[in-house]
């Protein structure tokens, strides 16, 4: 029986989540192992688990995976949640891509300072550069592409719930992109996930952001 696919990363979502995620999705079970301390950390550098030094690390069919966006390829193509031919793949790639831009802004806010005019901003930006993109799309569309669910959708569902946990009543606006998230949820694996107990993080916390520090040795903000 093949290994089940392993986890290496902090208890909080950062790059991670969107993996767990994809995972989800592809009905692939996981175990997870939390970074909680900095000599763990040093542990996987002194065992030359992490290529670049850094994490999301996932082991997955004998290979011990690290970018996150390799890994998502990864799960994409094997799971069959990539499109039909590589146009397909180039379209969900050019989705995946502006949807990650957009959660990284999100992801860095409890490492960051100016909160308020970053969130102006952040929002200024979903309304008026991403959300218009898959409003369009999805009004005669079910997906994002290929008439079938691909990593794009997933990605698409995870920034849609974070920018209502940030700025609720988002969607207002967005009839089309809402209405796909409704569906999204009804997704057996995404409905489950979506459930109290599940694999899927909260919100970043004080305790996420003080670990985090902790294993890099960090003392930063970003700006
Ligand atoms: O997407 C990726 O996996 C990489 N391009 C970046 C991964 C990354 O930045 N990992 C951070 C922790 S997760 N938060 O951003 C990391 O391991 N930082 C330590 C370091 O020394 O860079």
């Amino acid at each position: 029986m093949a290994e089940r696919v392993k986890l290496h990363y902090f208890n909080g979502r950062g790059k991670m989540e969107s993996i767990r995620w994809l995972l989800t999705v592809a009905g692939v079970e996981f175990d997870e192992f939390h970074l909680t301390n900095r000599e763990q950390y040093l542990k996987m550098l002194n065992d030359g688990d992490l290529m670049f030094q850094q994490v999301p690390m996932v082991e997955i069919d004998g290979m011990k995976l690290i970018q996150t966006k390799a890994i998502l390829n990864y799960i994409a193509e094997k799971y069959n949640l990539h499109g039909n031919d590589i146009k397909d793949r180039v379209k969900i790639n050019m989705y995946s891509e502006g949807l990650m831009d957009l959660m990284e802004m999100i992801m860095i806010l409890p490492f960051s300072q100016n909160l308020t005019t970053k969130l102006e901003n952040i929002q200024a930006k979903a309304k008026e550069r991403y959300l218009p993109v898959f409003e369009e799309q999805l009004k005669e569309h079910l997906f994002l592409v290929g008439g079938r669910i691909s990593v794009a959708d997933v990605l698409l569902m995870e920034c849609t719930l974070m920018l209502e946990e940030k700025f609720a009543g988002i969607l207002a606006d967005f009839r089309n992109v809402k209405s796909f998230q409704g569906r999204m949820s009804r997704n057996e694996a995404i409905s489950r996930f979506l459930q109290p107990g599940s694999k899927r993080k909260p919100q970043p916390d004080d305790v996420y952001v003080k670990t985090v520090k902790e294993v890099f040795n960090l003392n930063i903000s970003f700006q």
